[in-house]
C-alpha cells in the first residue's frame, strides 16, 4: 500500500470483507498509470487481455458468452418495506437478501486478489461529487474503474479527513481451489448473479458478473440507483442523461440534457457533429447527469463519470467521428472482433468487412459467417478527456446550467420526430410515458416497454415517488426550469428503412428547440404537444423526400387513442401512489384526443 488509511470505518469495512471473502491478497489501488500498466501486463500474460497493435495502449477482452450485458432480472433494490422499492423494481427484504448474499460471498475470493478502489464520482472536491470505495476481485474491473471514475490517493486524503463513502462490494463469484487454473473471464452462473442495492444504507453488493453496468459500480449502481434515492431525499436529480453544449452561429450557448434508454443514442448525440454549418457542439457527458439547483436558480448539471463506456457496433466515422477519434488509444474494448492486421472490427464500422477475423467468442470469422463478428453490445471504455470535442467546462465543479431537457425512445412507428411539451407537468408526463423497443444493452428485455425518464432499470426508489420528485423540482425551478422536448430518431417506413437520417442531422431538431426558447420558431398545437411545421425546421442541405418529412411530423389521433389503454395499464401498477398530477395529464391527453 502506498498510502495510510486512517478512516476507521473504511479499515473496519475492508477487514470484515476480507474475512468474509477470504482473498489470497489485498491490494489498495492508487489509480496511477504504473498500477494500470502492471495489471494490464498481468492480464496480457494470462491471455485475458489482447493488445490491439494498431491502437497504442489499447486492449481487447472477450467476456464469457453469458456475461455480455446488464441483467435486469438479477438486479435488486432491497429495502425494509416493499413500498419503498415500488412495483417496477425487483424487491427483496434487506435482511433476507443480505443473508442469501453473505452465503455466496463466503470464501468467494479464494485464490484471487481483493482490490480496494477509492474513487470519486464527479470532480474531486466538487460540492456535487460523491466519494465511494469499491472492493472487487477483478483486475479488468479495476482498469475500467480507473478510466470511468476518479481513482486515487486524493480520495483517500478526503476519506482520512473523515468524509463518508458509499460502500460498493463486487465479486465475480468464482473462487479458485488450490492449484485450479482460472478461466479467461470468471463469473457465476445466472441464478447466482445478484446486482443488489441497499438505498437505505448507501450500499451496493454485486456478485457473479464482470460486465459493464453489473460490475463497474460507480456507473449505474452508484451513479443512478443509489444516487436517485439520495437525490430524492436531498432535493437534486440523478438522471440517465447525456450533457451537451450547443453553440449557435452567433455564439450563444445552450445546454442540453437528454435521457434515452440504453443503446438509444445518448453517446451519439453527446458527440454530435452538426450537419448545419455554423453550429458547434461540445460534449460534457454521455450517460449520467447529476443536477442541482444553483445559487442562480437554474438547474446545474455535472457529469459524474470520467470516461465513456459506449456501444461499439454502429460506431463509424460516418455516424460518430468524435467517438472514433476518442477510442484511437488508451482504450479497453470488450467483445469486438480482432483482425489479422492487429486492429478491431465490428458491425457498422467504416470500410469493407475483413476477409478474416477472430470473432468476439475467439472463433474464426469471415463475411459469410452466420453470426456477427462483434457482440451487439460490444463496448469501449475510453477516457472522456480524449474526446476531441470535450467541453472546456466538462469538469467545472459548478456544472453547466441546463436550458433543455430531451426525452425519447426507439419507436419505429407512432411517435413523431420532435415534440415540445406544453409546460413542465406535461413534460413530466411525456417523460413518464417514454417507451422504447428492445436493444442488446439488456439481456432480458424482449418487447417494447415503458421506460420512464429512461430510468426504469436505474431507479433506486418507488417510481411513483420519483415522478412526484420531478413535479416538485419543477415547482422549485419555476420559470427557470429547462424546457422539455420529446424526440424519436428511429421512425421507420413500410419497408423498414429509417425515415430520418439521424446523427449529425439531429441538430435540425435541436436548432428548433433553441429557437423555440428564443421565441423565434413557430409550432403547431397538436393533442400530444407542440410540433414544428416543415417550414419551422432548418432543412437546408438535407436531401429528403417530402412525404418522409410529412410522416415524421404527423400525429394520427386514432393511433394515439390506441396508446391510452397501454398508458393506463402502465400507470395502474402504482395504484393510489401515482401522483395526481400525472393522472390529470393523462385525462387531459384523453380529452384533447376526443
Ligand atoms: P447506453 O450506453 O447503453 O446508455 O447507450 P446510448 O444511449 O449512449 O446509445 P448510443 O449513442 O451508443 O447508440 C446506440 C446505437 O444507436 C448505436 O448503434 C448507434 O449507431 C445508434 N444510433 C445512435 N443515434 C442514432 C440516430 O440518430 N439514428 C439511428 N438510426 N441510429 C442511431
Ligand atoms: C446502459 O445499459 O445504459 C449502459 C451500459 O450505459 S452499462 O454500463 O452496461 O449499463
Ligand atoms: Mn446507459
Amino acid at each position: 500500500m502506498s498510502y495510510k488509511v486512517t478512516n476507521q470505518k473504511l479499515n473496519r469495512w475492508v477487514n470484515e470483507l476480507a474475512e468474509l471473502c477470504q482473498p489470497d491478497k489485498i491490494h489498495w489501488c492508487d489509480g496511477t498509470k504504473e498500477e494500470y500498466d502492471i495489471l494490464m501486463a498481468q492480464m496480457v500474460a494470462e491471455g485475458r487481455a489482447i493488445p490491439v497493435k494498431k491502437r497504442p495502449n489499447t486492449y481487447l477482452f472477450r467476456s464469457d458468452p453469458g456475461d455480455v450485458a446488464r441483467v435486469e432480472s438479477r438486479t435488486y433494490i432491497a429495502t425494509r418495506e416493499q413500498a419503498k422499492a415500488g412495483p417496477t423494481n425487483n424487491w427483496v427484504q434487506t435482511d433476507e437478501l443480505k443473508k442469501t448474499m453473505k452465503a455466496l460471498y463466503t470464501g468467494c475470493m479464494k485464490g484471487r486478489t481483493m482490490f480496494v478502489i477509492p474513487f470519486s464520482m464527479g470532480p474531486i472536491g466538487s460540492p456535487m461529487s460523491k466519494l465511494a470505495v469499491q472492493i472487487t476481485d477483478s483486475p479488468y474491473v479495476v482498469c475500467n474503474m480507473d478510466i470511468m471514475c476518479r481513482v486515487g490517493t486524493k480520495v483517500i486524503e478526503l476519506l482520512n479527513k473523515g468524509e463518508d463513502f458509499v460502500e460498493c462490494l463486487h465479486s465475480v463469484g468464482a473462487p479458485l481451489k488450490t492449484g485450479e487454473k482460472d478461466v479467461l473471464w470468471p463469473c457465476a452462473p445466472m441464478e447466482n448473479k445478484y446486482i443488489s442495492h441497499f438505498p437505505e444504507e448507501n450500499a451496493i453488493w454485486s456478485f457473479g458478473s464482470g460486465y459493464g453496468g453489473n460490475a463497474i459500480l460507480g456507473k449505474k449502481c452508484l451513479g443512478l440507483r443509489i444516487s436517485s434515492a439520495l437525490a430524492e431525499r436531498e432535493g437534486w436529480m440523478a438522471e440517465h442523461m447525456l450533457i451537451l453544449r450547443l453553440i449557435s452561429p452567433e455564439g450563444k450557448k445552450y445546454h442540453v440534457a437528454a435521457a434515452f434508454p440504453s443503446a438509444c443514442g445518448k453517446t451519439n448525440l453527446a458527440m454530435i457533429q452538426p450537419a448545419v454549418p455554423g453550429w458547434k457542439a461540445e460534449c460534457i457527458g454521455d450517460d449520467i447527469a447529476w443536477m442541482k439547483i444553483g445559487p442562480d436558480g437554474y438547474l446545474h448539471a455535472i457529469n459524474p463519470e470520467a470516461g465513456f463506456f459506449g456501444v461499439v457496433p454502429g460506431t463509424s466515422y460516418k455516424s460518430n467521428p468524435m467517438a472514433m477519434d476518442t477510442v484511437k488509444e488508451n482504450t479497453i474494448f470488450t467483445n469486438c472482433a480482432l483482425t489479422d492486421d492487429g486492429d478491431l472490427w465490428w458491425e457498422g464500422k467504416d470500410g469493407d468487412k475483413p476477409a478474416h477475423a477472430i470473432d468476439w467468442k475467439g472463433k474464426d470469422w469471415n463475411p459469410s459467417s452466420k453470426e456477427t463478428a462483434a457482440h451487439a453490445n460490444a463496448r469501449f471504455t475510453a477516457p472522456a478527456a480524449q474526446c476531441p470535442i470535450i467541453s472546456p467546462d466538462w469538469e467545472n465543479p459548478a456544472g453547466v446550467p441546463i436550458d433543455i431537457f430531451i426525452f425519447g425512445g426507439r419507436r419505429s412507428a407512432v411517435v413523431p420526430l420532435v415534440t415540445e411539451a406544453f409546460n413542465w407537468d406535461h413534460g413530466v408526463f411525456l417523460a413518464a410515458t417514454e417507451a422504447s423497443e428492445p436493444t442488446a444493452a439488456i439481456l432480458d428485455n424482449v418487447g417494447i416497454r415503458y421506460d420512464p425518464f429512461a430510468m426504469l432499470p436505474f431507479c433506486g426508489i418507488n417510481m411513483a415517488d420519483y415522478f412526484q420528485h420531478h413535479f416538485e423540482m419543477g415547482d422549485k425551478l419555476k420559470n427557470k426550469a429547462p424546457r422539455i422536448f420529446y424526440v424519436n430518431w428511429f421512425r421507420k417506413n413500410q419497408n423498414g428503412e429509417w425515415l430520418w437520417p439521424g446523427f449529425g442531422d439531429n441538430i435540425r431538431a435541436l436548432i428548433w428547440m433553441c429557437e423555440r426558447i428564443d421565441g423565434k420558431a413557430g409550432a403547431r398545437k397538436t393533442p400530444i404537444g407542440y410540433l414544428p411545421e416543415e417550414k419551422d425546421l432548418n432543412l437546408k442541405g438535407l436531401v429528403i423526400a417530402q412525404e418522409k418529412i410529412k410522416e415524421l411530423l404527423s400525429v394520427d389521433p386514432e393511433v394515439w387513442k390506441a396508446e391510452i389503454p397501454k398508458m393506463e395499464k402502465f400507470f395502474s401498477q402504482f395504484g393510489e401512489h401515482l401522483p395526481a398530477r400525472l393522472r390529470n395529464q393523462l385525462d387531459e391527453l384523453k380529452s384533447r384526443l376526443k
